[in-house]
């Protein structure tokens, strides 16, 4: 299928309009053009007509309407709904994989599994849907009961990143929608065209189910205008944003300014320790696919490297072998490892990171030319890179979105290299690769690793959905995805209720008429 057939397999034909509440999207007063150009071949895959500020005031009252009912259905309901989105995402799996990599550019395995990663939670948000559970207490009065309540929290808005165009909505979406929230998403500007064959795939099965529009809502538009009325809205009481450091720390405070409740999930330094006691044979291809998959472009990509000394010439000789054979090109052709970048932009920055870290003293040790000729017309594919370095570089203490690896030395022991990887300022994922216990659980323990994620002996990217996703310091503490993730999505209340003939008071107080 090439990308004209995938588009018209969804329905999606020009003109395309950014504002959608159901089936029929909503034509925009505004001139304000959006083009997705893939990066694959830098061909024109479509043009969205973007939403304007009249459009968002559309979108905003259709889904404080729908949450008005949607509240009311029953959560295993709710549920149900939910399974016949993700039957509908299973039989579109291959061509919105397909979709995913014209569009992003990563490799069509991961495109595929990106989808797979909206199925899988969405089947979790199915078990779900029975099991939105509070606690009951035991009161200290007598012929009480004190217990505690989920509620259906309101509009949630989901702002999205390039790098996993579609999975980040499902697990924010798919979840909201069963803790009986409607929910505002705003795509990436990069890959519009993704968010519009799930807002079809959605659309229609509410229409089916004969649901009211505007329980899934979908609004591309600038960062500038949207984007910003998304996040100063009091009326989406959550915000769940995807993103860069520098945009979360901003959309906190105008978040936090209107006491609204936000669940961020930024920037990632991500590092493996390779201790003198690892297993080369498994750590190799998992330093590998973490710093080279999706084009080194995910938020838990691996970007540093902390090897102990004794292994470090065997380590670097190894990755450089590795790299050397790492074919580049259409990730769509599944003899290729990596794909483009997302655009030009993207490209100068990685160019700009390793000229910056070569003048901090860091040594390129393989890569990082950026690609053209046959096959790379689209100015966005570069060669990875494996740079020697400190880890106080500014550079190394900065997330580049692209695949550049940082090898890092130690010579101490476990706590050392717990050290380095502790020191900076991100906190997203960490991976240890050790045969020995005591190291493995140095890592673990409430003084080792500090990021959300924490792995031995695999790597730090391709968390599954089950467990809680997010990470702290300048990640931005959020969780979204499995385990009681879904409670961010939900208001809680508590509830005392007196089944008595009496009115204590509680903590002893007195009060007689
Ligand atoms: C992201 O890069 O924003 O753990 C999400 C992973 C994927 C999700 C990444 N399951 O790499």
């Amino acid at each position: 299928m090439n990308p004209d057939e995938i588009l018209r397999h969804f329905g999606l034909t020009e003109p395309l309009y950014g504002a959608g509440v159901g089936r029929e999207s909503i034509p925009s007063s505004g001139t304000s053009l959006l083009q997705s150009r893939s990066p694959v071949d830098g061909r024109l895959l479509g043009t969205i007509h973007q939403a304007g500020p009249e459009e968002y005031e559309q979108v905003m009252k259709t889904a404080l309407a729908a949450f008005v009912h949607w509240r009311r259905v029953p959560a295993p309901q709710r549920g149900l709904v939910v399974r016949r989105i993700v039957d509908r995402l299973r039989a579109h799996k291959d061509p919105l994989g397909r979709l995913v990599s014209w569009e992003m550019g990563k490799s069509l395995t991961e495109g595929w599994g990106e989808v797979q990663e909206m199925i899988d939670i969405g089947d979790l948000a199915v078990g779900l849907s029975r099991q939105l559970h509070g606690l009951t207490i035991v009161s200290e009065r007598p012929d009480h009961r004190l217990m505690e309540q989920y509620h259906p929290l309101g509009p949630v808005a989901v702002i999205t990143a390039f790098n996993f165009p579609v999975a980040v909505w499902a697990w924010n979406a798919l979840i909201a929608a069963v803790c009986g929230d409607v929910v505002l998403w705003k795509p990436a500007s990069q890959t519009p065209l993704s968010a519009l064959a799930v807002q079809k795939i959605v659309a229609e099965v509410l229409a089916e189910e004969n649901l009211p529009e505007g329980i899934f809502n979908l609004i591309i538009g600038p960062g500038s205008t949207i984007g910003e009325r998304l996040i100063s809205d009091p009326r989406a009481p959550l915000v769940s944003l995807t993103g860069s450091t520098r945009i979360g720390r901003h959309a906190a405070g105008v978040i936090g300014g209107r006491l609204g409740k936000y669940i961020m999930e930024l920037g990632g330094n991500n590092a493996i320790i390779l201790t003198e006691h690892a297993d080369l044979g498994l750590a190799v291809p998992s330093i590998v696919f973490g710093a080279v998959g999706t084009a080194g472009q995910r938020c838990t990509s691996t970007r540093r490297l902390i090897v102990h000394e004794s292994m470090f010439d065997r380590v670097r000789d190894a990755l450089v072998r590795a790299y050397s054979s790492l074919r580049i090109g259409n990730p769509l052709d599944a003899n290729n490892h990596i794909g483009p970048l997302i655009d030009q932009a993207a490209v100068r920055d990685f160019a700009k990171a390793l000229d910056h870290v070569q003048s901090e003293g860091g040594r390129l040790l393989f890569g990082g030319k950026v690609l053209d000729g046959p096959g790379y017309e689209s100015g966005c594919y570069v060669q990875p890179a494996l740079v020697e370095a400190e880890n106080h570089y500014t550079m190394v203490q900065e997330e580049t979105f692209a695949p550049i690896l940082y090898l890092i030395r130690y010579n101490g022991d476990v706590n050392q290299a717990v050290a380095l990887q502790n020191g900076v300022p991100q906190g997203l994922s960490s991976a240890i690769f050790t045969t020995r216990m005591n190291e493995a659980e140095a890592f673990l323990c409430p003084w080792g690793s500090d990021c959300g994620l924490a792995n031995v002996n695999l790597g730090t990217s391709g968390a599954e959905i089950g467990g809680a996703f997010g990470g702290e310091k300048e990640t931005g503490g959020g969780r979204e995805a499995g385990s009681d993730a879904w409670k961010a999505y939900m208001r809680r209340q508590t509830n005392t209720i007196n089944y008595g003939s009496a009115m204590p008071l509680a903590q002893g107080v007195r009060f007689e008429l």
